[in-house]
């Protein structure tokens, strides 16, 4: 059987990205419908050597599409999604509208894949940092509870989306020519630089960012028990994020333990002998699907705790990649 595809926001990074990774798995698409708002509308993208138009978004975009992949900001979501879903597609949406809603699944197929089957129309895609962290702890969760995670990121500049990325290529090239550095899309100029602020700040202290690490990680998880405190970064690099993660367990976990489950668990690669230099990093982990864990030890600090570092390409497992996994896990 073969699917309608709407792919709303196409030429952004995500959008992009779906497209590449449609081809690369070879998605039984029948019609591709690309999508974007009016400024990008009748620019043209190639899907599998065939060229296409893309159309501008609207409520009567939805027309025959069973699966509508949005990537086209939040605003655009809360929109365009239910007219989506309204017309008969099931709309698995990248931005933050719907995640916290409690009729909206947040879904993350190696982590609660069960959940994607209670949409009323509308699935969530979680934010990027908090993918690749949790495919790192369920597999740990699942061997003891998780009772806290203390997080650091260190988040790429495409996680800002194209013109983060094309952002810091320019202050590069500047750089090199001796001319002044253009600032826009983050706070400082963000190359020989790590910015500690990812979204609006909140009234705890906490980013937006942050918090939506604390909540997503207890819905997809499905424990409110689990604590998250995060410290969003941004970093010069292009695309990957990583993450140096603290857990605390009921449980202990040995180091061997933790290897061997991590091993087991899907979407994980473990990348770990120091003595070798090896451990993940971002340039590994752009373009790939897996994320990668390394860095695993015994934290000193607590008795029941380990430390670890993860890395994982967040246009694609952290946005595109978990969006179609979703999808295909519907059409199986
Ligand atoms: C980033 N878009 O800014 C991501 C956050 N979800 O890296």
């Amino acid at each position: 059987e073969k699917y309608n595809v709407a792919i709303a926001g196409v030429t952004g990074a995500v959008g992009e990205t779906f497209l590449n990774i449609l081809a690369e798995r070879n998605f039984p698409i029948n019609k591709l419908k690309p999508l974007a708002s009016a400024r990008s509308a009748g620019k043209k993208i190639t899907y599998q050597g065939k060229e296409y138009e893309v159309e501008e978004l609207g409520h009567d975009s939805f027309e025959d599409v069973d699966i509508a992949l949005f990537s086209a900001g939040g605003g655009r979501s809360l929109e365009f999604a239910p007219s989506a879903a309204k017309a008969g597609a099931v709309v698995i949406d990248n931005s933050s509208a719907y995640r916290m809603d409690d009729d909206v699944p947040l879904v993350v197929p190696e982590v609660n894949p069960d959940d994607a089957f209670k949409h009323k129309g509308i699935i969530a895609n979680p934010n990027c940092t908090t993918i690749i962290m949790v495919v790192a702890l369920k597999p740990l969760y699942d061997f003891s509870k998780i009772e806290r995670v203390v997080v650091s990121s260190y988040q790429s500049a495409s996680g800002a989306g194209a013109q983060g990325m094309y952002e810091l290529e320019e202050q590069a090239k500047a750089w090199a020519k001796g001319e002044k550095l253009n600032v826009e899309n983050f706070q400082y100029q963000l190359l020989f630089n790590v910015i500690p602020h990812v979204d609006k700040f909140m009234e705890n202290g906490y980013t937006k960012e942050e918090m939506k690490m604390y909540n997503e990680t207890k819905k997809i998880i499905g424990d409110n028990n689990v604590l998250v405190s995060a410290t969003c970064v941004r970093v010069p690099v292009l695309t990957a994020h990583s993450e140096s993660i603290f857990v605390e367990t009921k449980d202990k976990i040995s180091v061997e333990k933790a290897k061997e489950l991590f091993s087991n668990a899907k979407g994980l690669q473990v990348m770990d002998n120091p003595e070798k230099n090896e451990y993940p990093i971002p340039l590994l982990a752009a373009g790939k699907d897996d994320c990668y864990v390394g860095r695993i030890r015994e934290d000193i600090s607590c008795e029941n705790a380990l430390s670890f570092w993860v890395c994982g390409d967040q246009l694609r497992k952290g946005a595109a990649l978990n969006a179609i996994q979703i999808a295909e896990l519907l059409i199986k």
